[in-house]
């Protein structure tokens, strides 16, 4: 079953949880669009996610989530908190929710962890998880070692839950893509950051916009959390470090804020401006509902186009 049917959504597409980024309201506006918006807790206060809970409700009628970045000092509390709102859909990220799965799964959540091995996606089902979101390294932010196209076939074929895909996808081709490997469907962030409705300073929506095939780094993949953003001189500061072996906190001295710095400030020099690798195929600002229309067209299209060949 396609993934729009499991959530009763307009789309097969789920918001990526976007640290600092997916508010209350940014995570409404998706579900306005037909998608599934998640409000991203990584970034926030443990009372912060509460009120943000209380503002996605109070904006829209459709279904949403909660994205738990599990190296959240708060996590444990925030944990709580979306039990104690009533959240029907829980994504997780940077780390393993097993501790979280009982309470979550008698209070009848939804819970659908990022994972990056085969390994952590059994261990997931085991737990009692609803689908795996099969994260490439290809996505924005903290990544894996294994690329979609690798990843999520071997999930697929390891377990016996729905699989969401996730990295490296922007436009109906990625979607057509995944659904071939297994995928129900997909698990969207670096696109949506060029919405209208996205929160993001200007500043920051401009480096997406302008950025090409190329343009992202991995920081963090020697010492510490290997972390996707777009290069610029910080990523370029903070790699000769690393490869001339500084340790971790002169390395944090880099990261402490710095996705802030991008997101609220629009620093493009120092700040940790987070896309995935198909930043290179965003090139305009949308409406979340007109990037959603246009995917699931383009895709309509790509299936006719494969089963006209022969
Ligand atoms: O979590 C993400 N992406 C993120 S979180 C984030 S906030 C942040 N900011 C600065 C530094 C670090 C994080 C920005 N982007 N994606 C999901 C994801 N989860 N990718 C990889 C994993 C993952 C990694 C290890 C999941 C589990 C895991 O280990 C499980 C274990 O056994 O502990």
């Amino acid at each position: 079953m396609k993934l729009d049917k499991m959530l009763g959504i307009r789309y097969p597409f789920i918001q990526g949880g976007m640290a600092n980024i997916a508010t209350g309201e940014f995570a409404a506006a998706v579900s306005n669009a037909g998608g599934l918006g998640l409000i991203g807790a990584g970034g926030m206060r443990a009372e912060m996610l509460r009120e943000n809970i209380r503002k996605c409700r109070s904006l829209t009628d459709r279904p949403f989530g909660v994205n738990l970045m599990l190296m959240h000092p708060e996590a444990d509390q925030m944990a709580d908190i979306v039990v104690e709102e009533g959240v029907k859909i829980v994504t997780t990220g940077a780390g393993n929710p097993g501790k979280y799965m009982a309470k979550w799964k008698a209070n009848g959540i939804k819970v659908m962890p990022v994972v990056s091995s085969v390994v952590l996606a059994k261990l997931m089902e085991r737990a009692g998880a609803d689908a795996v979101i099969a994260e490439g390294t290809e996505s924005g932010g903290h990544v894996g070692e294994m690329t979609t196209m690798a990843l999520v076939p071997q999930v697929v074929d390891a377990v016996n839950i729905p699989v969401i895909a996730a990295g490296g996808i922007a436009d109906g081709r990625g979607v057509a893509a995944v659904y071939a490997l297994g995928a129900c469907g997909v698990q969207m962030g670096t696109r949506l950051l060029s919405a209208e409705e996205c929160p993001i300073h200007a500043a920051y929506k401009e480096a997406v916009l302008k950025a090409g095939d190329n343009a992202t780094v991995v920081t963090g993949r020697i010492g510490g959390t290997p972390v996707r953003i777009i290069k610029n001189q910080m990523s370029r500061e903070y790699i000769l470090k690393e490869k001339a072996g500084a340790g971790k906190e002169e390395l944090e001295k880099y990261t402490l804020g710095s996705l802030r710095r991008a997101v609220f400030e629009g620093d493009t020099k120092t700040g940790s401006l987070m896309a995935g690798q198909v930043v290179g195929l965003v090139h305009k600002i949308q409406p979340i509902a007109e990037i959603f229309a246009e995917m699931e067209k383009e895709y309509q299209i790509v299936i006719r186009n494969l089963s006209q060949e022969n």
